[in-house]
């Protein structure tokens, strides 16, 4: 088939809501988007553990422990599932994880801050995973079949996520004087990283209006922001703390929160690399790659030699 029938069969199906599958033609450009877009969505998972790890050990009681423990695996499960969604876009594990190694792909804005205070943990699962879900919640719908299905799945741990940063919060909130202040204090810190998360203002945003054009996205980076916004405005009511934003305040007419400028500087510094902990991150990255290799070559041969005893079988 000539590629201009086979460009009218895609974009056909992109109209008509009909999932691309990995086997499917697909034009290089929107095979290339979905890499990146996936890959990093899967560095963000697994970097996206370390700051919350940092917490495992020092967690206040047994239960928070293991609530903590169940959330990161998750994030590893997450990172997993996203890997494999890559995979079947025709690149190799290696050549993904080796991006992320040299600086060449990105990986979430946010998990370069570090986690002071337990409060931290609960700000993290309230904001983070919140503006996560936000975000994902509208990538069940994108255009690419296994990444919209992965993202199924993954919204469901993440409403828990969210539950449990909550909940953090809300104990903490109803606390000593002093977890009360804690409680503000990451707030404070998590607030407007949690906004840069979506991503820079639409119009500043190359890749947004290919991206909607072939339903990879399906919402703007300014409209999900928003929506987070209006959300979190709410709940922080709830807590009884604030956010850090003298602008924040009700729009009648908008019918939506208006909110102050984030720092663009800040967020272009940090996903250049240099936030508080860009090294730190990837230097971890680089060491658990290095260290697993073992558990990679142990994995490889034994799944070969299940593979012959069953051919002889
Ligand atoms: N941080 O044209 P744009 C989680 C980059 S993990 C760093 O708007 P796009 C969790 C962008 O990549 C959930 N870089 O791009 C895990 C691009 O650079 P490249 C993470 C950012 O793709 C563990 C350039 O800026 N979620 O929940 O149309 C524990 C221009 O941007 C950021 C996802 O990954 C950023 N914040 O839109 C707890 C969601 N923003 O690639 C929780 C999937 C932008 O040309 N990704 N950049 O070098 C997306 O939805 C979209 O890729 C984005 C950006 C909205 C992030």
């Amino acid at each position: 088939m000539a590629v201009q029938d086979l460009e009218k069969i895609f974009q056909q199906k992109i109209e008509q809501e009909i999932k691309i599958e990995p086997k499917d033609w697909m034009p290089e450009a929107y095979r290339k988007a979905n890499i990146r877009q996936i890959s990093q969505h899967a560095h963000s998972e697994i970097v996206g553990m370390l700051p919350e790890g940092n917490w495992i050990s020092r967690a206040p009681t047994l239960k928070r422990k293991q609530i903590l423990l169940a959330k990161v695996q998750d994030e590893a499960g997450h990172g997993l599932y996203l890997y494999s969604a890559t995979e079947t876009l025709g690149v190799t594990r290696e050549e993904t994880i080796n991006d992320l190694h040299s600086g060449k792909a990105k990986y979430s804005s946010i998990f370069n801050y570090p986690t002071l205070t337990w409060a931290d943990i609960g700000a993290i699962g309230w904001l983070v995973d919140g503006a996560a879900i936000v975000n994902q919640v509208m990538l069940t719908r994108t255009s690419y079949g296994p990444y919209a299905r992965a993202m199924v799945r993954i919204c469901k741990e993440e409403s828990f996520h969210q539950r449990q940063g909550f909940e953090i919060l809300l104990t903490l909130s109803k606390g000593s004087k002093e977890q009360k202040e804690m409680c503000q204090d990451a707030i404070n810190r998590w607030w407007w990283p949690s906004l840069m998360m979506f991503g820079p203002n639409d119009k500043d945003s190359p890749h947004s209006e290919q991206s909607m054009k072939w339903k990879i996205k399906r919402k703007s980076n300014d409209e999900l922001r928003q929506s987070f916004v209006d959300m979190i405005a709410e709940q922080v009511k709830v807590l009884g703390m604030r956010l850090p934003d003298d602008h924040l305040k009700w729009n009648e007419e908008r019918k939506h929160y208006d909110f102050g400028e984030i720092d663009w500087k800040e967020f272009w510094n940090v996903v250049k690399g240099n936030g508080p902990c860009n090294k730190q991150r990837l230097d971890a990255r680089r060491k658990a790659w290095k260290e697993g290799k073992w558990v990679r070559e142990a994995a490889a041969a034994y799944a070969e030699k299940r593979k012959a005893r069953q051919k002889a079988a």
